[in-house]
């Protein structure tokens, strides 16, 4: 699959200034001759000019001219998938992007998959997989905070670190496996137990790794928070102070929001998906019912909750409030302009309640910055050092630490247990081809295929 020339639009398909034509493999320079016409006093075909230059003509196809262009020629090694690469920079849009493509792969180059560059890089040795996971995220990522811990995956901090991890569980079946070859010299009590003290060790800096999952899920995928109460709380004011822009329509009448509206935003460097609901209560139509109905759903799908309660309103309706055990929760007394003698009451109804309290006005911006601190605080659990975002591990990364350490810690007891050497020796063999996939040591094809899928064409 490697000896065939790939090609696509590498920039987002839409009108834009510039789109960028990518093609990489053994005949990218051929490709490039057959489909651009280099113009002006110093021209060169593509397979002449020297590496990493770049050239201004036009793509032709079937002697016509398509587009204008410049063409980055950038030979093999030192390119972004190892092999030969040409870049050609055209008009944005649409269809001079196509039609330029289309002259590549007329040229002899095959369209390329979803990720195949990157998959490429991979397969050549340019990145491994975890920093191929990175370009992903980097691409991917809604805040700033997710973009710097993407910027540390793709730099290598999290592979160093898997690397190190691997190495000790490779040294430690290296010393059982020499003992298997030589049965008559018994693995001592003393070194048995030295090798189970560095299986331990190799254990605690997996759990330090995977303490980190939480945060890395929610750097990448965003948290999901549900914005719940009674009709006309405030709760769409709320998604639009939050926001920071009128996303939702906020309005006197109670029961205005009817479906429910997603929206991210950043809350201090975390990516939060709000969902405005239906206000819950008695619904008076159909139309409302469902509405409710998903607002029930986004309820339990949400990972915490902000609940809008009225300040203003009569405290009998304050009193039904619903409460929801088992989820992180705020609760946000809302319309603080309306009840000045409430002020400073928040604390002590959140407490009652068993959550916190954050008086807030989504008409004069009250409290809305100390609401935003308290979502993170709950959601983050303490403040956003830069050394926690050198290594954040995916879900992936997850299950195979945790295959990887459970294996290391059966080998471990084996140890303590004079258990057979061959029983620890193959424990740690799966241990240490577990913590091998995420750097990609040990892969499978449908693995590739699962984590490149995932990508964009062009990437
Ligand atoms: N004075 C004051 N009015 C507010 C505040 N927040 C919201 N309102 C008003 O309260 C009314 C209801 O606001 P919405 O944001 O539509 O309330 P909701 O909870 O989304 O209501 P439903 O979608 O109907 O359930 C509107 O008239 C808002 O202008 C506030 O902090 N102070
Ligand atoms: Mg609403």
């Amino acid at each position: 699959m490697l000896d065939d020339t790939i090609a696509a639009i590498a920039t987002p398909l839409g009108e834009g200034g510039l789109a960028v034509i990518r093609i990489s493999g053994p005949a990218a320079m051929e490709v490039g001759d057959r489909c651009f016409a280099p113009a002006g006093r110093a021209s060169v075909k593509p397979s002449e000019a020297a590496t990493h230059t770049i050239h201004f003509g036009h793509i032709v196809r079937d002697g016509r001219n398509i587009d204008e262009v410049l063409v980055s020629i950038m030979r093999a090694p030192r390119t972004f998938t190892r092999e030969h690469t040409v870049e050609i920079t055209c008009h944005g849009g649409l269809l001079p992007a196509r039609s330029v493509l289309d002259a590549v792969l007329a040229g002899g180059a095959r369209l390329a998959q979803p990720g195949e560059f990157t998959r490429r890089a991979f397969l050549n040795g340019r990145l491994d997989l975890a920093q191929a996971e990175a370009v992903a995220d980097l691409i991917h990522s809604r805040t700033e905070l997710a973009l710097q811990a993407a910027g540390e995956q793709l730099a290598g901090k999290l592979s160093r670190r898997i690397e190190e991890a691997r190495a000790d569980l490779m040294k430690a079946l290296a010393h059982v496996e020499a003992h298997i070859d030589f049965p008559d010299e018994d693995i001592a009590p003393d070194t048995r137990e030295h090798l189970a003290a560095r299986l331990d060790q190799a254990a605690r800096f997996m759990d330090q790794l995977l303490a980190t999952a939480n945060e890395g899920q929610i750097l990448r995928r965003g948290i999901r928070c549900a914005i719940v109460g009674r009709p006309n709380a405030g709760k769409s004011s709320l998604l639009n102070c939050l926001l920071g822009r009128d996303r939702a329509i906020v309005s006197a009448v109670a029961g205005t929001t009817r479906d429910t509206i997603e929206e991210t935003a950043n809350i201090r460097g975390l990516p939060v998906i709000f969902v405005d609901t239906a206000g819950l209560r008695e619904a008076r139509d159909e139309i409302e019912q469902e509405g409710i109905r998903r607002s029930r759903h986004s309820l339990e799908t949400a990972e915490f909750i902000l609940q809008v309660i009225d300040l203003s309103a009569d405290s009998q309706e304050q009193s039904d409030q619903l409460l929801f055990p088992g989820k992180k929760q705020i609760l946000v007394l809302n319309k603080a302009d309306l009840a000045p003698n409430l002020a400073g009451r928040g604390k002590a109804i959140g407490q009652a309640a068993g959550a916190r309290g954050v008086e807030v006005s989504c008409l004069t911006g009250q409290g809305i910055e100390g609401l935003k601190d308290s979502i993170r605080d709950l959601i983050w659990g303490g403040e956003i050092r830069a050394e926690m975002l050198e290594v954040m591990i995916n879900s992936r990364h997850q299950e195979a630490l945790t295959r990887a350490r459970e294996a290391a810690l059966r080998a471990t007891e084996g140890l303590r247990k004079e258990q057979g050497l061959e029983l620890v020796a193959m424990e740690l063999r799966l241990a240490v081809s577990a913590i091998g996939e995420i750097v990609g040591k040990t892969t499978t094809e449908d693995l590739l295929d699962l984590i490149f899928s995932q990508f964009c064409i062009g990437k």
